[in-house]
């Protein structure tokens, strides 16, 4: 059995991060360790007066425990941090447990800002950490935040502004760049995710229907399930395939009963989802 670990926030309520990927990666077929960056009461996203345990002490005592006791893992997925602080010394854990696979969802802005709570330094902290990846899966908002370049709204720009984004971002350092949330002018009605390896040169892509609404932790839910599809060795398409058609049937599960902030209902697509696996 695959064995790996994942580090972002335990969001107390709010299905995100750690309370989507723990559950998702584990119905996979694949252990999940965890190291939590913070505790909030909930995410950050609509909820107000939350509270915020910062847990940046603890990431190297849990590096260092594990080093002594010898743990390995095939692969690390990253997503949000309590603090800037958080990259290096997921930099370091990546230098002394060696995981496999590395696998960074820069999870910090959407809709062309940073969430609640982050300041600029969180992105040169985030480019950073993307620099040692294998995979990483920003949006076009972290991408365009990471790289200087400037934020277009969905449905306004062409393939060319995210090959550009993509190819700066694999310059950075990751062997593998994946954009979510891509809604070109010449798709209408379609989002998909383009993704640029730099060993091969190669574009791939994954292009579905659009839906009209959007819910929280979609984002965390894609980067899960793509995360462990690949630990279990599938090809990047189909991982890119699995988890965007996962994310849409669980928005479709979700639409009787919309509250942006209660995420989606990812639950009830579970056994959809392994099925796909098997395919
Ligand atoms: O889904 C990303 C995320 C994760 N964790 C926390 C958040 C967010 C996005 O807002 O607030 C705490």
């Amino acid at each position: 059995m695959k064995k790996v670990v994942t580090i972002q926030d335990i969001s107390c309520f709010g299905k995100c991060s750690t309370t989507v990927a723990l559950p998702v990666i584990s119905a996979m077929g694949v252990e999940c360790a965890v190291i939590p960056t913070a505790v909030l009461s909930t995410h950050t996203a609509g909820f107000h007066g939350f509270t915020f345990r910062d847990l940046t002490e603890d990431i190297p005592a849990v590096t260092d425990h594990w080093k002594r006791e010898g743990l390995t893992f095939d692969g690390l997925y990253t997503g949000y941090l309590g603090s800037p602080e958080q990259a290096a010394m997921i930099e370091d854990f990546i230098d002394k447990i060696g995981p496999r696979c590395v696998f960074v969802d820069p999870a910090m802005a959407d809709n062309g800002k940073l969430y609640t709570g982050f300041g600029p330094e969180i992105v040169d902290a985030m480019r950073h950490l993307c620099g040692r990846a294998d995979v990483i899966v920003p949006n076009i908002t972290e991408s365009a935040l990471m790289m200087g370049a400037e934020y277009r709204e969905p449905g306004s720009y062409d393939g060319a502004y995210i090959r550009d984004l993509l190819i700066r971002l694999a310059e950075n350092g990751a062997k593998t760049a994946a954009i979510t949330g891509v809604r070109l002018k010449d798709r209408p009605g379609e989002q998909g995710i383009m993704a640029y390896s730099r060993e091969s040169g190669q574009f791939t892509e994954y292009f579905h229907e659009h839906l009209p609404v959007s819910f929280h932790g979609t984002g965390d839910l894609f980067a899960a399930v793509m995360f462990a599809a690949l630990i279990l060795g599938k090809p990047l398409r189909d991982a890119m395939r699995i988890a965007a058609s996962n994310v849409l049937n669980s928005i479709r599960a979700t639409m009787d009963d919309p509250d942006y902030r209660y995420s989606v209902k990812f639950e009830l697509c579970i056994p959809e989802l392994i099925r796909m696996l098997e395919d």
